[in-house]
């Protein structure tokens, strides 16, 4: 195998893609859904915080198409790191941005918070420490052995729960954020997905108000 690419390597690389922030996670014990590699690398994207404004009743037509775009731009760039690491003798399996809970799949926030990018708020979101929840992100498993960051398991909300207020249906349940504690315990995907299908016009599955509610969200 060759040794050449290290964590000033990749980061350059990412950083060449578009990503905004990313880091190392170890899957070791292995994160829920993950595939058999003892390093995940979580890759961050900002959405456009010009996009959000405007968003307090619901998603617009700007955030659908910034939706798609880092979509797009998340699988680009998970592809090139993919293609990378195999050229180089190592193994890698990118997760998709997105898909459905049907596909039973990886979740990305766990991949983000154990690398120490940030913390789940009281939406159920991931609060990245830069941008807030205002990102969309992706990860790539590989067996290059990229030293990890220190996983955060608490949340950092504290008294805030504007996203929990926001939200027209009420799904977020204003608790705070432990590692491993149930879905269930902290948000109502269900009441979300409802929600959600009121702005079928717009796109079906997509909304934002939690992502645009968060004070975090509009930081310079
Ligand atoms: C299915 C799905 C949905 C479902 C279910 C939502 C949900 N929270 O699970 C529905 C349709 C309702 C939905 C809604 C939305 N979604 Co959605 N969705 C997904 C998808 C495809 C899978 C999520 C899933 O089912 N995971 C399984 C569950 C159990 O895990 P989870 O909730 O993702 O995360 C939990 C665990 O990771 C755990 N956890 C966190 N850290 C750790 C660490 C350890 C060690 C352990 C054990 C556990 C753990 O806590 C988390 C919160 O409960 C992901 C993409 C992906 N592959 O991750 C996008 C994703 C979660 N969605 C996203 C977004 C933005 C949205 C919406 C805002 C819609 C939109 N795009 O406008 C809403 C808001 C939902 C919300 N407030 O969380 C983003 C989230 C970005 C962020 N900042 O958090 C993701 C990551 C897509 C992306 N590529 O960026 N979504």
């Amino acid at each position: 195998m060759s040794n050449d690419l290290d964590r000033h390597t990749i980061g350059h690389f990412l950083q060449s893609q578009g990503a905004e922030a990313w880091g190392v996670a170890a899957n070791e014990p292995a994160l829920p859904l993950a595939p058999d590699l003892p390093r995940a690398l979580s890759i961050l994207m900002r959405i456009d915080p010009g996009v959000l404004r405007g968003m307090r009743h619901g998603p617009t037509a700007e955030y659908r198409d910034e939706y798609r775009r880092l979509n797009r731009k998340l699988d680009d760039a998970t592809a090139s790191l993919t293609a990378l690491l195999r050229e180089r003798g190592y193994d890698a399996v990118a997760v998709p941005a997105t898909g459905s809970e049907d596909d039973g799949p990886f979740s990305h926030k766990a991949a983000a918070t154990s690398a120490g990018l940030g913390w789940i708020g009281k939406t159920a979101l991931f609060v990245s420490l830069e941008f807030g929840p205002a990102v969309r992100l992706a990860t790539v498993f590989t067996d290059l052995d990229l030293p990890p960051g220190d996983p955060i398991s608490e949340g950092r909300c504290g008294v805030c729960h504007a996203c929990a207020d926001a939200c027209p249906s009420g799904c977020g349940r204003d608790v705070q954020w432990r590692a491993g504690m149930p879905r269930e315990q902290l948000f109502d995907a269900s009441a979300c997905r409802r929600q959600m299908s009121q702005f079928g016009d717009v796109e079906p599955q997509i909304c934002g108000i939690c992502i645009a509610a968060c004070p975090l969200s509009h930081r310079d």
